[in-house]
């Protein structure tokens, strides 16, 4: 069996009820992810997450630019939705949430650090420009697979996902333990079906339990 780690992606206040940039039942995700988080540590399986970390002036912010949240436009030649202020550097929001088990994480990375660029996935800056820590600590332990699952389905888990899959990671991904910002409907069932397009096994959190 292929060395596995689960990767929890943005389980954050800011996407939470009454965080920033809440999502729809986002808080509902984190009782998955302790599920998943106690079955990991019982075979001995990694435990790592990911955490938006911007500075409080970053360009993804559409008070940096004067316009409305949630409207479209362009950042360092990408383009780019704005959104509200939100996991900005040590504040609440940027917390992971009180109910996770972080204890548990083995480690936690940082990304949207750099206020000229957003970074959804955990894996590289959205213009594949910088690395984040999470391919060399996943490659110096010799894990191949990963569990994912986390916030926001449609932007942090879709491209982490993808990147993953490009990185050559085998990549089982628990829907029930994803929300999606869905500023279009059906945004999320969209990044669920190109994630599995690329290769990526959807499971929910029982059929997991019930297959492995
Ligand atoms: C996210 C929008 C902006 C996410 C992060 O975690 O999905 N979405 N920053
Ligand atoms: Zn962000």
């Amino acid at each position: 069996m292929k060395q596995r780690a689960l990767l929890l992606v943005d389980l954050q206040n800011d996407f939470c009820a009454g965080g920033a940039l809440a999502v729809a039942e986002g808080d509902s995700t984190v009782d998955v992810a302790n599920t998943l988080i106690a079955w990991c540590k019982a075979r001995g399986e990694a435990v790592v997450a990911s955490q938006d970390w911007h500075p409080a002036d970053h360009g993804s912010f559409a008070s940096q630019h004067h316009v409305e949240p949630f409207t479209q436009g362009e950042l360092d030649g990408l383009p780019q939705t704005f959104w509200p202020d939100h996991c900005v550097q040590h504040s609440e929001g940027a917390e992971l949430h009180p109910l996770l088990d972080s204890l548990a994480l083995d480690a936690v990375f940082q990304k949207g650090e750099n206020p000229d660029i957003d970074s959804y996935s955990a894996f590289f800056d959205n213009g594949h420009r910088q690395k984040t820590g999470l391919d060399q600590w996943l490659r110096h332990h010799e894990i191949e697979a990963l569990i994912v699952m986390g916030l926001a389905t449609d932007y942090c888990v879709k491209f982490t996902v993808l990147d993953a899959l490009q990185l050559g990671y085998t990549v089982n991904v628990i829907t029930d333990g994803c929300r999606g910002v869905n500023i279009q409907p059906k945004d999320s069932n969209h990044a669920f079906m190109e994630m599995a397009a690329e290769g990526a096994t959807l499971y929910t959190l029982a059929d997991w339990l019930e297959t492995q």
